[in-house]
C-alpha cells in the first residue's frame, strides 16, 4: 500500500473560477480535529525542508500553489511525489518521516495540524526515528 494517503478535494468550479471548502468530520475532507494552521511559502531555490517525523501530530497539507516534491518514510519504505494540485489533500499519518524538496518559487503548502505546536513531538533524527519505529 502506497504511503500517500490522496484525500480528494472537492472542486466548486464555475466560469468565475475554482473554490475548494475544507471541512472537519465523519464523510467530511478533514478527517481530525484541526487545532492549528500554518502555510509554507517563498522558499528559496534549492532550498530542503521537514526531515524530521511526529510522534503524535497527523496533518493534511495541501499545495494550493506552484509545487514541490514530498517524500513520505515509514522506515521500511520511502515514496516520493511531486505536489501540484490545490485539489488533493495529502493526509500524513504520526510516525512518518518526511522531507519537502524543489519548491518551485510560487509554492504555497497549507497544512492543517490535529495539534498545537510542541517541539516535543518532533523526531528530528532519522536513527531515532527508526529506532522509535521499531524498525532498527
Ligand atoms: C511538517 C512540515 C510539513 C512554529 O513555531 N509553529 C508551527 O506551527 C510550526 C509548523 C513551526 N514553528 C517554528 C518552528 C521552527 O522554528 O517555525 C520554524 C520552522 O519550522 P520547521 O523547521 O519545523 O519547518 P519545516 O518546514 O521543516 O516543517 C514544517 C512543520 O514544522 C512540520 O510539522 O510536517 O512543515
Amino acid at each position: 500500500m502506497s504511503l500517500f494517503q490522496w484525500i480528494e478535494l472537492q472542486e466548486h468550479g464555475d466560469d468565475r473560477g475554482q473554490l475548494v471548502a475544507l471541512e472537519i468530520g465523519h464523510e467530511k475532507n478533514v478527517p481530525f480535529e484541526i487545532k492549528r494552521i500554518y502555510y509554507i511559502y517563498n522558499t528559496e531555490s534549492g532550498v530542503s525542508r521537514g526531515y524530521h517525523a511526529h510522534k503524535e501530530l497527523k496533518q493534511v497539507a495541501i499545495c494550493v500553489s506552484g509545487s514541490c516534491r514530498m517524500v513520505l518514510d515509514n522506515g521500511k519504505a520511502r515514496e516520493s511525489v511531486l505536489m501540484s494540485s490545490p485539489s488533493k489533500g495529502l493526509l500524513i499519518e504520526s510516525m512518518m518521516w518526511r522531507e519537502m524538496h524543489d519548491f518551485s518559487s510560487d509554492c504555497v503548502l497549507l497544512v492543517l495540524a490535529s495539534e498545537h505546536f510542541s517541539e516535543a513531538d518532533y523526531i528530528r533524527n532519522y536513527d531515532d526515528f527508526l529506532r522509535q519505529a521499531n524498525y532498527a
